[in-house]
């Protein structure tokens, strides 16, 4: 692949090679003040033989600041007859004296799926190098009744006023084994846990990956700590569908006493709820940091070309931006999300504009960017609805479904939004956009990301994205924050109500070829309210010494 280089990202965390996948995390230590050096942990699955799924290990990565890590050697190795062929996805846990604690899936020598513990062995070393497996484990394999297949990836733990430390265990039950399900486990000591129940389950979304269970306030953005409870909480329940490939999740109350859990919108996308991501983003994990009160979800972004290509470029898989995510008061079934500012330091030049009209039918060059590192903020004015004549089709379909029929081609009212890593003669080109169509429920508005024209290598996956977003009779403007990152492209629409991740391989919108267009398909003249993008610069990962 001899555009492997220009792919890599610049800012996003990757290992300096080979595969990567789902993930657990550590917040910095702030409990402890011998933890006092205020490192991030990245704990990542990682195949250390090459650029494809295999003998997976966790890989370990530091950070002061989320954004620049320094890759460490790795924390957990697949040397015990319960994780002999690999150590899969878990989390990370703080007993009540700050002594971090790991639990993870390891896949036995016999192919079974267990629990496991890990400690660290210098709980002094702030970059927590060491790590010793405990004697007991396992300390769980699947309950009688549930398959030892589909027993993976824990939870972080949560402790109730009875005293008794809590973690979610991913699985499925039922006749066909095609009901996703969360496993309750519970200990007394941390160090024996007994199956308690399923806190909850949905019929026929097959195998639940990665769950993450954790409180949000109901207003603010601030987090709180993964034990709280209490009128002023909800809780978030996020499953990875091992069918579709996406990460869901649902916002309900949580009873400590009974255990049970009932979302608030049982009824959405047949029980699994709203997505984090409405392109590529899957095994995510949240973690509450205690240095900002922020609660941030770190997820992981696969690639969309060929294993052939990841084989020939030595590597697969990046993390997203860290963002931090918290709940919409304005609609309280809906988490929003948003980059961690730490970003923001990356930023170098800035060029803005205001106040412009994008005439119907026009594609306008951004002058003054190029390239493909950037950071882009744009917001349009809401155009005159009462302009458009009523449509002869009243739609019923996903927004993704209509985002790929209609692609960012002519309509009514838009599409209109930005082309990104396009080529000057528009060969290539990643469009970001919104669409307004009409539904039963009247005017909705339509988030796109369309990948089509994103490369001319034939090669890669360029299937277009899209949701309908939120617009409430309130809102100002309609607004785009995209991070465009070599061979990723992260929108954030409306605040961040809906994001959309791709991954786009372009073979001639390359560093200073390629460029930004703003266009307007539709028949309307839209107003451009303002765009700044600033230039990024990209961070070195280096090995810790
Ligand atoms: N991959 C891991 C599992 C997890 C899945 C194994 C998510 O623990 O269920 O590499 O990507």
């Amino acid at each position: 692949d001899p555009n492997a280089t220009q792919h890599r990202t610049a800012f996003h965390f990757q290992p300096e090679q080979n595969w990567m996948n789902g993930q657990s995390l550590l917040p910095s230590l702030a409990l402890c003040p011998m933890y006092y050096m205020g490192f991030y942990h990245l704990f990542y699955q990682y195949n250390p033989l090459g650029p494809t799924w295999g003998r997976i290990v966790w890989g370990h990565a530091v950070s002061t600041d989320l954004i620049h890590w320094q890759h460490l050697e790795v924390a957990l190795d697949a040397d015990h007859w319960y994780d002999e062929k690999g150590v899969w996805s878990g989390s990370g846990s703080f007993l009540e004296d700050g002594t971090p604690v790991l639990i993870y899936t390891g896949w036995s020598n016999t192919s079974t799926q267990t629990q496991n513990m890990a400690l660290p062995a210098d709980k002094s070393d702030p970059l927590l190098r060491q790590w010793v497996k405990v004697p007991q484990n396992p300390i769980a394999v699947a309950p009688p009744g549930f398959s030892s297949d589909k027993f993976r990836d824990p939870t972080t733990a949560w402790k109730g006023p009875d005293g008794e430390w809590r973690i979610l265990v991913g699985s499925s039950e039922g006749e066909d084994n095609r009901d996703g399900t969360a496993l309750l486990y519970k200990s007394k000591d941390f160090s024996t846990w007994q199956f308690s129940r399923p806190l909850h389950s949905v019929n026929g979304t097959g195998m639940w990956e990665c769950p993450d269970f954790f409180p949000v306030r109901l207003s603010g953005k601030l987090g709180v700590e993964p034990s709280s409870l209490g009128p002023g909480v909800k809780h978030v329940l996020k499953i990875s569908s091992e069918d579709k490939k996406h990460d869901y999740y649902v916002v309900g109350n949580y009873s400590i006493e009974t255990d049970t859990f009932v979302p608030d919108s049982p009824q959405l996308d047949a029980g699994l709820g709203l997505r984090y991501d409405y392109g590529k983003l899957y095994a995510s994990k949240t973690f509450f940091d205690q240095f900002t009160s922020r609660r941030i979800n770190f997820g992981w972004i696969n690639e969309s070309d060929s294993e052939e290509a990841d084989v020939s470029k030595g590597w697969a898989s990046i993390m997203g931006i860290p963002r931090k995510i918290w709940l919409d008061v304005n609609a309280p079934t809906d988490l929003l999300q948003w980059p961690v500012e730490e970003v923001e330091k990356l930023r170098i030049s800035n060029v803005s504009r205001e106040n412009f009209t994008l005439g119907a039918g026009s594609v306008v060059p951004l002058e003054g960017v190029i390239g493909v590192q950037l950071d882009i903020e744009v917001s349009f004015e809401l155009p005159d609805m009462g302009q458009a004549p009523t449509p002869t089709e009243l739609l019923a379909e996903s927004g993704q479904s209509v985002c790929k029929r209609t692609g960012a081609e002519l309509n009514i009212l838009g599409p209109f939004g930005l082309l990104v890593l396009a080529t000057a003669d528009l060969l290539e080109q990643t469009a970001v956009y919104f669409q307004f169509v009409q539904s039963k429920e009247g005017w909705r508005t339509l988030f796109c990301s369309d990948q089509s024209q994103s490369s001319l290598d034939p090669y890669v996956d360029t299937t277009t994205y899209g949701t309908y977003v939120r617009v409430s009779e309130f809102d100002p403007l309609l607004s785009l924050r995209i991070l465009v990152d070599h061979s990723v492209v992260e929108s954030f629409a409306q605040g961040g109500r809906a994001v959309i991740t791709s991954r786009v391989y372009p073979k001639h919108a390359l560093d200073s070829s390629a460029r930004i267009f703003l266009f307007n398909n539709g028949t309307q003249n839209i107003t451009t309210h303002h765009i700044n993008v600033w230039n990024m610069n990209g961070v070195k990962m280096t090995n810790f010494n």
